[in-house]
């Protein structure tokens, strides 16, 4: 029956740990998958989540299905979370919101979503480069998907006339336009805030629907109020945004699926109409998401105490990322006298590095050196800690001399 189907190519960020668990050299070194490693290069439980958890595993909760949308509080406190407390709109009850299975789940809920309701035509613009499976969701939600202009390789930074020129002139009227809105992956390149204020108003002027992928609040800057501003800033100019939350990276609950993905609409009974479209596109998909995350998250943006051992262990993390690009930048640049500008490791932001190293290196530096990354020349910073950070530049540094 399934002679003819082709066998597909390993996926561009996870067949990398695939590799890396293949070699079995003691110095080899994973920084493709963007997940935190604490300083010792271990996966991370966050304190406040292993006291949350336990307070949730001492209510002994029963195992009943959730509803269609999830944990109604834990969703009410993620979008609080997101659009801040004062938000108008969270205030007048007009965001319509569902729990979804990480921030992949709520970027697929809501590309299925608006392929079924929005208006106008099926077409999303997404920044080039993105997140690689941005692609395949909306392509497989029946988008057009296209790119807009957003990084300059010859700066590392970003490319900001190319991308106002693609939503000003070459994007139409209403087309979807997907925004990272904070941490950029892979690029590790925002906006600035005077930049996201003209972005704002461009969609504005173009009707163009902003869409947001917050996957890593907090991961910025190290405060989850700074890491909402374009969001914040979007909502307060009056734009009805679409908001996909992922609670992997900031409460390190990867594993557990935990997401949110939101509409602001007009008014509470446009909201009510909304969320009821919501349930008809989620309940044949998988009916309803897992409660353990979520309770988890929930006990968590619920306590004041937790809440705010929470956003010390995010700022912690955030700050450790940045110790490893000052670090890095000075062993490549002062120790090393490593050929080129590396200032971009310490201006990029949030989990990643968008080091500038060409395919042929990075296939170079798995195969001589065990360090691998994803082809594109992204590194994860959180995979570098005190013990394997020289050994990591020396390699680089060895790459780029040749
Ligand atoms: N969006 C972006 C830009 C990401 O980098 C990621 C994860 O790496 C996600 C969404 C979704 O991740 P998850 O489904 O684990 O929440
Ligand atoms: O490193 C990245 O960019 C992500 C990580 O279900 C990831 O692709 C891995 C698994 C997953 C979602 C995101």
């Amino acid at each position: 029956t399934w002679s003819t189907v082709p066998a597909g190519p390993p996926d561009p960020i996870l067949g990398v740990t695939e590799a890396f668990k293949a070699d079995k050299d003691p110095r080899k070194i994973n920084l493709g998958v963007g997940a935190y490693r604490d300083g010792q290069g271990k996966p991370y439980v966050l304190t406040s989540v292993q006291k949350a958890e336990a307070l949730v595993d001492g209510s002994k909760p029963d195992k009943e299905y959730l509803p269609i949308t999830g944990h109604a509080e834990f969703t009410k406190n993620a979008i609080k979370l997101a659009y801040g407390a004062d938000s108008a709109p969270l205030k007048a009850g007009s965001i319509a919101a569902t729990q979804s299975i990480s921030g992949t789940g709520a970027l697929r809920i809501g590309a299925a979503f608006l392929a079924r309701h929005y208006p106008h035509a099926k077409v999303v613009y997404l920044p080039d480069p993105t997140w690689g499976n941005h692609i395949p969701i909306f392509r497989d939600s029946g988008f057009e998907v296209r790119k807009y202009a957003y990084y300059n390789p010859a700066t590392i930074g970003l490319n900001f006339e190319g991308l106002k020129a693609d939503l000003l002139t070459n994007a139409p009227e209403h087309s979807v336009v997907l925004l990272h809105a904070c941490a950029h992956n892979p690029t590790g390149v925002d906006p600035t805030p005077e930049q996201w204020k003209e972005i704002s108003d461009i969609c504005k002027q173009r009707k163009l629907f902003p869409f947001f992928d917050m996957a890593y609040q907090g991961f910025a800057s190290g405060s989850t109020s700074r890491d909402a501003f374009a969001v914040r800033h979007f909502v307060s100019e009056g734009h009805q945004i679409a908001l996909c939350q992922s609670f992997a990276k900031n409460m390190g609950l990867y594993g557990e699926r935990v997401g949110a993905f939101s509409l602001v609409t007009a008014d509470p009974e446009e909201k009510a109409r909304v969320d009821s479209q919501l349930k008809i596109i989620i309940r044949p998909m998988y009916s309803n998401p897992p409660a353990h995350g979520a309770r988890i998250a929930n006990t968590i943006l619920s306590s004041p105490e937790l809440y705010a051992e929470w956003e010390t262990e995010v700022e912690g993390m955030a700050k450790r990322i940045i110790d490893m690009r000052e670090k890095l930048y000075n062993v490549l640049t002062n120790d090393l006298k490593t050929p080129g500008e590396w200032g971009h490791i310490k201006s990029q932001i949030g989990m990643f590095s968008f080091t500038g190293l060409k395919k042929e290196q990075t296939v170079a530096l798995a195969q001589k050196a065990h360090v691998y990354m994803t082809a594109d020349g992204r590194i994860s910073m959180a995979g570098l800690n005190s013990n394997n950070i020289n050994y990591f530049a020396e390699a680089v540094s060895g790459a780029v001399k040749g």
